[in-house]
């Protein structure tokens, strides 16, 4: 009896050390370039420092060198394109190293979401904004 009781304890705990990594209510997903771009990266979006703030985080590798990238977050999917969400000027441009590789971090000021639909797009340019060169749908970790 007791030993039952101590093993389910262990249990869950090991289980809620497992969900530490992403949290309930967490937002990820994969990011592919759009031929001909070798893009390959992942972005997740959670509950900011602040109350009513939310984080995104945005990691690519295999860019062209040396790139800058307008991202965002935006409402939709890559297959059906909305507007940005949290307002566009809380997105700082990636700026990819001499390998291509980038990050960047965007602070949003509403809370993190817990409906609707979501994913992440890098622009080719600040001019080019059309042209979408890579894009991620965002999964909801319910
Ligand atoms: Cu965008």
């Amino acid at each position: 009896m007791k030993k039952t009781a101590i093993i389910a304890m262990l249990l869950a705990a090991s289980s809620s050390a497992a969900f530490a990594v992403a949290r309930h209510g967490d937002w990820a997903g994969m990011v592919m370039g759009k031929e001909p771009s070798k893009i390959h990266g992942t972005v997740t979006m959670a509950a900011g420092k602040d109350a009513n703030t939310t984080e995104v985080t945005l990691k690519i590798t295999g860019d062209a060198a040396s790139t800058t990238r307008p991202w965002h977050v935006h409402m939709g999917s890559c297959a059906k394109a909305g507007g940005v969400f949290g307002g566009g000027k809380s997105y700082t441009p990636l700026v990819g190293d001499a390998k291509g590789a980038g990050e960047s971090k965007a602070t949003l000021a509403v809370a993190l979401p817990d409906t609707g639909s979501y994913y992440v797009n890098l622009h080719e340019s600040a001019t080019t904004m059309a042209n979408i060169v890579a894009c991620g749908d965002l999964k909801h970790d319910k």
